[in-house]
């Protein structure tokens, strides 16, 4: 990716904290990947890094380790590419499933393990206490203080005034335990006027993964904590219950005005690391001009970037594979070829059930196979969405089973010995694809007495329209 795309960026970017976390469950990314997300986000006017994988067991489990000298080399190859590319990095260190809050020895292993990385140039630094005991469990603590939050927050100030002793110029950003919600909850409300002034905290907004974003909620949580929300978004990440969904489709759901309203924005990435790119493109050119972007648009500039001389075909799959928390329509052009044909079929007109189902079935088929059998420019973002090109494939071989039947007129003799074993093996596979809306076709073509309904004449539109007018 050339320099070209921040140079075409406006020149003041609307959010001030822009930027991908590596915050997910599961195998982390490499060092390499690393860096080169590092340039990816630079290159589209993103600012910072979040370093926190959560199975990284020297960020959580065994947080107080120290690092090996390898491994503060590759930290500082981090420091240093993101110097090169406009990117600050975030360190952020998870103590929270075993640390003593009222333990100042443990406050100050956080500290020794901060300014370990502090060294190689970080300024800014996290503690996430996220998914950790929403209880104090240490007899200590439970001694100590009244609450959760009280605890927290006399951690937090404690490292924020060692660090500021330490590390000239240093930020502290906290990830809360119970990090979403209304934003002014007893927890939340009680750690923000707790913890100082200057500590930023993240917040995921009304849910872990939200649908959307606004002012006004950011308004609420401001007002509660003191502070300006900063969003730990998460989207794309797809990790634990949200393994069957492939998060490639744009940001959306964000307002325009959230802006000024919280420090910035921070989006969780997939352990997938090409396909995570396509959304964070989304994300970047939302976050550099809100009132500018344009979903669709971005998506498609995304997708050109990122599958290259295949993204005709890519687009194709990835139309059908929208399916999160921020997607309405999981599978926008399937679904209105499908609708058709069931009203087609409804009003008794074949050639209207199948004159768009037809030819979008064959080209999802072709673009399917073309993914499949290659060669493809980026081999890693089609290895990667596998399990779910194979069931575009299959998906987009039963709407075609299913156009066919209809031109022919077997569907109700045949339809369901013939689309029964799509629905099956679609099932089976356990990714989501094509939203709900051709498991639903399907299910309704395989029942015993599929459609039309029994119906004394057949049906006309008009018929249809009267009758729905009725109910
Ligand atoms: O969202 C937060 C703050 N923490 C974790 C993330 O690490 C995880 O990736 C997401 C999505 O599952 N949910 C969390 O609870």
């Amino acid at each position: 990716m050339s320099g070209s795309v921040a140079a075409e960026r406006p020149q003041a970017p609307a959010f001030g904290v822009r930027g991908v976390v590596e915050g997910f469950y599961g195998t982390p990314w490499t060092h390499a990947d690393r860096l080169e997300m590092i340039r990816f986000i630079g290159a589209r006017g993103m600012n910072r890094f979040v370093y926190s994988p959560k199975d990284d067991p020297f960020l959580r489990r065994d947080w107080a380790q120290p690092y090996g000298p390898e491994a503060l080399a590759d930290l500082g190859e981090l420091v240093a590419a993101g110097a090169e590319a406009g990117v600050e990095l975030t360190y952020c260190l998870s103590p929270g499933l075993t640390i003593r809050y009222s333990d100042d020895a443990d406050a100050e292993r956080v500290l020794d393990k901060l300014q370990s990385v502090a060294a190689l140039g970080i300024r800014h630094f996290g503690l996430l206490v996220d998914d950790v005991p929403g209880r104090l469990q240490h007899d200590a603590d439970i001694a100590r203080y009244t609450s959760l939050a009280q605890g927290q927050a006399t951690l937090a100030n404690l490292v924020f005034r060692g660090l500021q002793a330490r590390v000239p110029g240093a930020t502290l950003i906290v990830c809360p335990t119970d990090y979403w919600g209304y934003g002014d909850e007893p927890y939340i409300a009680e750690l923000g006027q707790t913890l100082d002034a200057d500590i930023a905290l993240f917040w995921t907004g009304r849910a872990i993964c939200s649908a959307t974003l606004d002012a006004a909620d950011a308004g609420v949580f401001t007002h509660a904590t003191g502070r300006r929300p900063t969003y730990w978004d998460n989207y794309p990440v797809n990790d634990v219950a949200m393994g069957h969904e492939l998060h490639i489709g744009p940001y959306r759901g964000r307002a325009a005005d959230l802006a000024g309203n919280a420090e910035g924005v921070i989006a969780n990435a997939m352990e997938r690391f090409e396909s995570s790119k396509i959304a964070i493109a989304t994300i970047a050119d939302y976050l550099a001009s809100p009132a500018d972007y344009d979903a669709e648009t971005s998506w498609d500039a995304a997708i050109r970037d990122v599958a290259g001389r295949d993204a005709d075909a890519y687009r194709d799959f990835a139309d059908n594979s929208r399916s999160s928390c921020l997607s309405q329509l999981d599978a926008p052009e399937a679904t209105f070829a499908l609708e058709e044909h069931t009203f087609g079929l409804l009003i008794g007109d074949a050639d209207r059930a199948v004159r768009t189902l037809g030819p979008l079935a064959d080209r999802l088929a072709a673009s399917a196979r073309r993914l499949l059998d290659g060669p493809v420019e980026n081999e890693r973002l089609v290895a990667e969405s596998l399990p779910w090109i194979e069931a575009f494939a299959v998906g987009a071989a039963a709407m075609q089973a299913i156009a066919r039947l209809t031109a022919e007129g077997r569907l109700e003799s045949d339809g369901a010995s013939v689309l029964w074993p799509f629905l099956d093996d679609l099932r089976a596979r356990r990714v989501r694809i094509f939203g709900d809306v051709l498991d639903m076709t399907l299910d309704g073509l395989c029942r015993p007495h599929p459609l039309p309904h029994p119906h004394p004449e057949p049906l006309t539109e008009e018929l249809l329209l009267t009758q729905k007018e009725q109910q």
